[in-house]
């Protein structure tokens, strides 16, 4: 494996990269070009930049976390042809400039949902959270209001205002599309990249749904083993993979996430590693790292990894906000570069102890 961190981007990151150069044993960032919309063409120039912008501070452009997929092609518009031409056009760019990995999701409208974005805990650190009751009780505008105010005055990942403004014309896009027809449209869109990935090498990896079940009423169809082995038989090529995130994944307690990755050897192209903490079915918040903080077993996720030969980029999750750090929520430095130590010596002891 190649340790890694996620970087927004100078402007839109509050951790600039000469930080991420002094964390032990990264090898490089996944990063983004944070102010694309979905279906706009990325430029070579910029992202020959971007690989300039970490070459600076000896770190490799490790992925792209994400080139994000535009609603016509989740939803299946006729105009999906033109937006994935436009796919099409930013692989290229991607490839030429020997960017080998690509990120992205199929969720409509929402990434990510949380109800609560920094839930305290009793040490005073605070952490992003989910429960069920309180989603239900939001109508989805009204979510999307909440998340920009909790954001601490930072644009979140998958929340951009642009769409949010246009969040019940979104609504209404996905009215007729329940979870085969996202399915259908998902591997419409493979199958019309794959031979782009092919010639450039790229290898896509899909984010799972978050949390791992539908969300006001939208369809999901990325939340588990099953779905995710549909998914790579449905489209048999090496280049269509996963990446694998165990908050996402372990949102659903019912996901064996050490099967999973083993079922997925050879596919399983990116790791997002981190803790949740369960306290009753729909309600979680994200913990430390740490197998004692939470209640999932990271050596087990490791040894998996390790076992099955994973050579991808793995990165820390959503941190804890501590040491009052003023961040992005979840993406500050101090908790995820905890995180890195911790999984980069997870991963030693596992090799060391395997070569006896
Ligand atoms: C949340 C992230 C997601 C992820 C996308 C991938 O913090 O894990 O926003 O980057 O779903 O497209």
């Amino acid at each position: 494996m190649r340790m890694t961190f996620r970087w927004f981007g100078t402007g839109f990151d509050s951790v600039p990269l000469r930080y991420i150069a002094q964390i032990p044993g990264l090898h490089g960032v996944i990063t983004t070009l944070y102010d694309k919309q979905a279906g706009e063409t990325w430029e070579r120039s910029r992202i020959r930049s971007l690989k300039d912008d970490c070459a600076e501070y000896g770190l490799a452009l490790d992925g792209i976390e994400s080139v994000n997929v535009h609603d016509a092609i989740k939803s299946g518009l006729p105009s999906r042809d033109e937006y994935i031409e436009a796919y099409i056009a930013t692989l290229e760019a991607l490839g030429e400039e020997g960017v080998d990995l690509v990120c992205y999701n199929f969720m409509p409208v929402f990434d990510w949902t949380r109800s609560d974005l920094a839930k305290r805990r009793p040490d005073g650190s605070t952490v992003l959270a989910y429960d069920q009751a309180v989603i239900d009780s939001l109508a989805p505008d009204l979510m999307a209001e909440s998340v920009g105010r909790g954001s601490g005055g930072f644009a979140l990942p998958g929340w951009e205002p642009e769409r949010m403004a246009r969040i019940r014309e979104l609504f209404e896009l996905y009215r007729d599309v329940d979870a085969e027809r996202l399915f259908a449209n998902l591997v419409y869109f493979l199958d019309a990249i794959m031979p782009t990935c092919r010639r450039y090498g790229i290898r896509m990896a899909i984010h799972p749904d978050d949390p791992a079940w539908p969300v006001f009423g939208l369809p999901r169809v990325v939340t588990g083993e099953e779905s995710l082995l549909r998914l790579m038989r449905a489209v048999d090529d090496p280049h269509n993979g996963v990446t694998l995130c165990t908050g996402s994944l372990g949102s659903n307690p019912g996901n064996d996430i050490v099967g999973t990755i083993r079922a997925l050897e050879g596919r399983v192209h990116f790791a997002h590693v981190r803790n949740l903490r369960h306290e009753a079915p729909g309600k979680f918040e994200e913990a430390a790292h740490l197998s004692a903080d939470g209640s999932f077993d990271m050596y087990a996720f490791m040894k998996a990894l390790y076992d099955t030969g994973f050579s991808g980029p793995i990165r820390p999750d959503h941190g804890r906000t501590i040491w009052d750090e003023r961040a992005m929520p979840g993406y500050g430095l101090y908790d995820r570069a905890l995180g890195c130590a911790y999984l980069s010596g997870l991963w030693e002891a596992i090799g060391k102890a395997s070569r006896g």
